[in-house]
């Protein structure tokens, strides 16, 4: 029996990615909860392993050479786990470099872009509450998003899946779809994506993988009052810390 691989998560859609993936290779884990909302990623035993402070992060006790690995950045992390498990990460060299295309394209564009629309239609008139500012961060990101919709719908027009077949890409880009309504998105407008949104989120690997510590939001920017505030101040205007 395989030793249990230990995910450093929180349930956000970062998070979803590796929880997802973990469950459709079916690759024993053992859950280890960073508190992004209560500073956990500062710690140095997590810096450490991820030195960006943010999850999530793995550490494979029995990596290459039966020696133990750790790996940041979801992107890497969905390589490592699809080679490792020789699932969903074809070796054919065209079916490969697909996969890697769209996997990039996830994390490089869509992630961060969604993730500032978040930032500017939901956290940041909270936090500058002089909308001349939070609106024109609003307006450029949820355009960016919808152009970023729009490129997918039209990639799964032609096929069920961002690679063909089901892969880590779809893996990485699903989790990012679930807050479309958060972004003003709707999913009308794209019926190809929302097609493979449903068909995606019907495996029960990914069901399981999405409600993976679903308990804890409470305690993060979800939670109310005075703990999503302090999450606030943790999470944003962070500088460098030297
Ligand atoms: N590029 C990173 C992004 C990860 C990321 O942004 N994680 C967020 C949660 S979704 C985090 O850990 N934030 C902690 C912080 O901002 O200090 C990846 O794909 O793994």
């Amino acid at each position: 029996m395989a030793a249990p691989i230990d995910l450093y998560y929180w349930p956000t859609p970062n998070g979803w990615k590796v929880s997802i993936a973990l469950m459709e290779m079916g690759l024993p884990f053992e859950l280890k909860p960073v508190n992004i909302g209560a500073g956990e990623q500062f710690t140095p035993e997590f810096l450490a392993i991820s030195p960006n402070n943010r999850m999530p992060a793995i550490v494979d006790p029995e990596g290459p050479g039966g020696e133990p690995l750790s790996v940041f950045e979801s992107g890497a992390i969905l390589q490592y786990l699809g080679r490792k498990s020789g699932q969903f990460y074809p070796d054919e060299a065209r079916a490969r470099a697909q996969v890697e295309e769209w996997l990039y394209w996830q994390v490089g564009g869509l992630g961060p872009m969604a993730g500032q629309t978040h930032h500017f239609r939901q956290y940041a008139p909270s936090m500058i509450p002089d909308s001349r500012y939070t609106a024109y961060g609003a307006i450029r990101y949820t355009n960016e998003t919808h152009r970023l919709y729009g490129v997918m719908d039209k990639r799964l027009r032609e096929r069920d899946y961002l690679a063909g077949e089901y892969s880590i890409a779809d893996m990485a880009a699903w989790p990012w779809i679930v807050p479309h309504r958060m972004q003003g998105i709707d999913l009308a407008e794209f019926p190809a994506l929302k097609a493979w949104f449903d068909r995606v989120g019907e495996r029960p690997a990914v069901q399981a993988g999405f409600k993976l510590g679903a308990e804890l939001r409470a305690q993060g920017l979800q939670a109310s009052g005075k703990q999503a505030e302090d999450a606030r101040k943790t999470l944003f205007g962070q500088r460098a810390r030297t």
